[in-house]
């Protein structure tokens, strides 16, 4: 008998008629078919459309993988141009990373998490469906360029001056910088609601510690790109209006330095490795135990693992840059530290094998990958750390040698793993078992076809051989060499064929699968196969790390409708909100449900990013302010206001609705939205100092070109702007709303005081932003509190006409909150833009 938890309050412990039940879930929660599928907001359908679409964008980049290797199958080939090469090498690499490596794994988490943590979707639907259309239509947008034979052509990390205009004159480069930053929306909203999912949405009594270890791994993947992705954004936004407005941040001759987008490229490309591994072995942490038929060995471990390799995956940027001349000091360390992270790398291999050891595995076709995982990225990671050794990287820098490491790692760390997991959950997916005769046959083709091609790049590099060179004669023994690994590409290619055409089979004649077919742990297993679009027909109490283990009835109380949450009454989508800590149920959720408007945003931003492109300016202001609007308006319907949800009806001792708690999830995700924020504005500071500090030809005026009084009569309205709100704030915590609409009006007012100030005072300053540096980097950081506070005061102001419409009061006080941390923000923020561009300056002197 299952334990119906007593804490949360049942609307009985069993309905009536379950069937009913069911039915009424699935009119609430069910996918619309035809043209209104576009507005599905559902994290499984958007999750299998992130999937697929990723590996389309796997099998571009695999082609032109076999065109490098056509080229460089034999010396001195001629098939493409030195041109075409750069553009193939530099698309293949960048949609390896961007289109297929991130979105691919992005797309596993958004389907999965919410099943293994037993929730029924993702705590912001609408953001997973705008994260996809900015992927899908950004991904479109780059690899369109191909077809235009006006791709990027720099590398995949778009080093300058060679990506400058001087250097790279057509709009391949432009393609990157805005098609990325446009995809990299996409990136950060999955990984926001995947933070604010995981640590709030778990279903009652799952303790943080009770966690799938598979959500641990996402949780830091998901941080991590939070932190890791925004010094990126910038670098490609300074970049880009290096190119097109001629800025000069990166110039050496304006005082800027091309070694800053070095950095800002690899503060985000270090930790993308590991973004791209970390969920990849957590597809092996949780399959091993599975196959093994036990639990892991040291959960603890594991977990200490993850944390410590997020942490120091960001101490470790600088290895990529070890010929560049940088001291020697900081040379040893970040050497050591690149030695260190793999000691947590080590104790999960070590877990691993201790787990298979003490269990009895299966070697069922999953594992089978599992263990061509372990044989290449062990040897990927014995690599590595021969590359973090100082000497040695000054040798084979910029050879086949490193290309054949990074494979090792890639494939071996984030292919094989994810080959494993979707093999592991295809019978969830569909209900049917792939073959295993055709999977056997692509896994050993695959994994010969690998090595035959990588394993010889080794050697290749340590003879010399440069990497991304179009060509190479013959009699410099590498010929032989190459013919071998150009054959072993080709083998690769039919085995991942087989692997691709043994999935797309399965859906049509695979056997049906039996429920929970491999005997699994954890709570995806107790949905539907198929799984509904609302996932759990009512949600269970879990307190162990192996539910279905522990109890293999679960499904059918489930199903039966036994546990909480089992009401369809209200007509809304509802699921809980609960304890980052303990799990327990602290507030019902209400989701929003399916809407055009991601997608119209989502068009709009398209336009944006095809106007930049094409120096039209005039569209691309119009295509803005359309785009602002589509996201206000979304915002404005959003939210479990009073007046959407009219008949939620509370029981007493029923926990209340998350719009009537002062720290909903709304509030989570903005505080984790801030904190991809501060990332960009570390960076910023970083830029500012490091060109400050390191910059050759860095000119700092006597004087500070703005004016101090006019910053700080911006700053103390600002300031008092943000106060008032507190106050506010604090009146609703004791349910006080009196005057709360005429104080957002009077605090709206205030922030465009400050932002009407600040403008006088940035035109007022006459900068040279195409001269110098200085000006352009000084430009830069006013724009960012211009921007910050302009959003702040329309926040604000719409809060006050949301009180007018009785959506916002002492009863649903959960929006003032949202916006007071974003009001906080800007306090702190515009204060250290003062001191650091303005006041720093006079008192040390340039
Ligand atoms: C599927 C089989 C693959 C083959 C045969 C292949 C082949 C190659 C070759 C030959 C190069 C070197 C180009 C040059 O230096 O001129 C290269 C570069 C690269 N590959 Fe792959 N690749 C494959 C899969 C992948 C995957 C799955 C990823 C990432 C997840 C990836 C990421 C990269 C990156 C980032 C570069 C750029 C290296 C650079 O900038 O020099 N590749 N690939
Ligand atoms: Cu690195």
């Amino acid at each position: 008998m299952t334990p119906i938890n007593r804490d949360v309050p049942q609307d009985g412990d069993a309905p009536e008629d379950p069937q009913r039940l069911h039915n009424d879930l699935h009119e609430i929660w069910g996918n619309p078919r035809g043209l209104k599928a576009l507005t599905i907001v559902n994290h499984s359908t958007l999750g299998l459309r992130f999937m697929v679409t990723g590996m389309v964008f796997f099998l571009i980049g695999g082609m032109l993988a076999m065109l490098v290797r056509a080229q460089l199958a034999l010396p001195g080939q001629g098939f493409m141009t030195p041109d075409i090469y750069n553009q193939v090498t530099t698309m293949h690499g960048t949609v390896m990373m961007f289109l297929f490596a991130i979105p691919v794994l992005e797309g596993l988490a958004i389907y999965m998490i919410p099943k293994m943590i037993g929730a029924r979707d993702l705590v912001c639907p609408r953001l997973t469906s705008l994260g996809y259309w900015c992927y899908l239509f950004g991904g479109i947008i780059i690899t369109f360029s191909l077809v235009l034979e006006m791709a990027p052509e720099s590398g995949w990390f778009m080093y300058t001056p060679l990506s400058s205009s001087e250097y790279s004159p057509g709009l391949g480069s432009d393609f990157w910088l805005l098609g990325i930053t446009f995809v990299e929306i996409s990136a950060l909203s999955a990984g926001v609601e995947l933070v604010v999912s995981i640590l709030r949405t778990r279903t009652q009594g799952m303790a943080l510690h009770k966690m799938p270890l598979f959500a641990w791994y996402i949780l830091a993947m998901a941080l991590m790109i939070v932190v890791g992705f925004p010094p990126l954004i910038l670098g490609s936004i300074l970049l880009e209006l290096e190119r097109a407005v001629g800025m000069p941040f990166f110039e050496v001759a304006g005082g800027g330095d091309p070694i800053l987008w070095q950095h800002l490229f690899w503060l985000f490309g270090h930790p993308e490795v590991y973004i791209i591994f970390l969920p990849a072995a957590g597809i092996v942490s949780t399959l091993i135990p599975v196959f093994a038929g036990r639990p892991i060995v040291g959960y603890g471990w594991v977990v200490f693992a993850i944390l410590v390799t997020g942490f120091i995956s960001f101490g470790l940027w600088v290895h990529h840059m070890f010929t560049v001349g940088i001291p020697q000091l900081a040379q040893a360390f970040f050497s050591a530290s690149s030695m260190l992270v793999a000691v947590p790398t080590a104790i999960q291999v070590f877990v691993w094998l201790a787990t298979l050891w003490l269990g009895k595995p299966k070697m069922k076709l999953p594992m089978l990958w599992i263990v061509g995982f372990l044989v290449i990225f062990v040897c990927g990671g014995l690599t590595g750390v021969m590359l973090a050794l100082v000497p040695f990287n000054w040798q084979v820098h910029d050879t086949h040698f490193v290309v054949a490491h990074m494979h090792y790692v890639l494939v071996g760390g984030m292919f094989f793993p994810l080959i494993a997991g979707l093999y592991y959950w295809l019978p969830l997916f569909s209900g049917r078992m792939p073959s295993e005769t055709l999977g056997k046959w692509g896994f050993w083709l695959t994994f010969i076809g690998f090595n035959t091609t990588f394993l010889i790049m080794h050697w290749t590099g340590l003879l010399g051989m440069p990497r991304r060179v179009y060509s190479y004669d013959t009699g410099m023994g590498w010929d032989v060499f190459n013919l071998i690994s150009s054959l072993g590409g080709f083998l690769l290619s039919v085995g991942i064929a087989m692997v691709l055409l043994d999935i797309a089979l399965h859906f049509r004649f695979g056997k049906p699968a039996k429920h929970n077919p491999w005997n699994a742990d954890t709570l995806e297993w107790a949905n539907t196969m198929p799984p509904s679009a609302y996932n759990f027909v009512s949600l269970p109490n879990v307190d162990t790390r192996h539910p279905l283990w522990d109890n293999p009835d679960l499904p059918h109380t489930i199903t039966e409708g036994r546990h909480g949450l089992a009401v369809a009454s209200h007509g809304r989508r509802e699921m809980w909100g609960s304890d980052p800590l303990t799990g327990k149920v602290r507030e019902i959720i209400h989701l929003p449900d399916n809407s055009w408007w991601p997608l119209f945003a989502a068009l709009a931003l398209s336009v944006v990013c095809l106007s930049l492109l094409t120096k039209f300016y005039p569209l691309a202001g119009i295509a803005v302010v359309v785009a602002v609007a589509f996201l206000l308006r979304w915002s404005w319907e959003n939210g479990a206001h009073p007046k959407a949800a009219p008949d939620a009806r509370v029981n007493p001792g029923d926990p209340p609705l998350h719009s009537r708690t002062m720290d909903g999830p709304g509030l989570w995700a903005m505080s984790v939205t801030l904190l991809a924020n501060g990332s960009f504005f570390l960076s910023y500071l970083f830029g500012w100092f490091y060109l400050w500090t390191v910059s050759p030809e860095w000119r700092m005026p006597e004087t500070s070109p703005l004016s101090l009084l006019g910053l700080i009569v911006a700053g103390l309205a600002l300031t008092a702007g943000a106060g008032l709100l507190e106050k506010l704030v604090r009146g609703l915590r004791q349910q006080q709303d009196a005057g709360l609409a005429a104080g957002m009006y009077f605090i709206s007012a205030l922030g465009f005081v400050q932002v009407a100030v600040t403008l006088w005072v940035l035109l007022g300053a006459d900068l040279a932003i195409t001269v110098t540096t200085h000006d352009a980097v000084i430009m830069v950081g006013l724009v960012y509190v211009l921007l910050h506070g302009g959003l702040g005061s329309i926040l604000a102001l719409l809060q006050g006409l949301r009180v007018g419409y009785g959506y916002v009061g002492a009863y649903a006080p959960f929006e003032p909150v949202v916006v007071a941390q974003w009001w906080r923000y800007n306090v702190v923020t515009f204060w250290v833009i003062v001191g650091a561009l303005a006041v720093l300056p006079s008192v040390i002197g340039g």
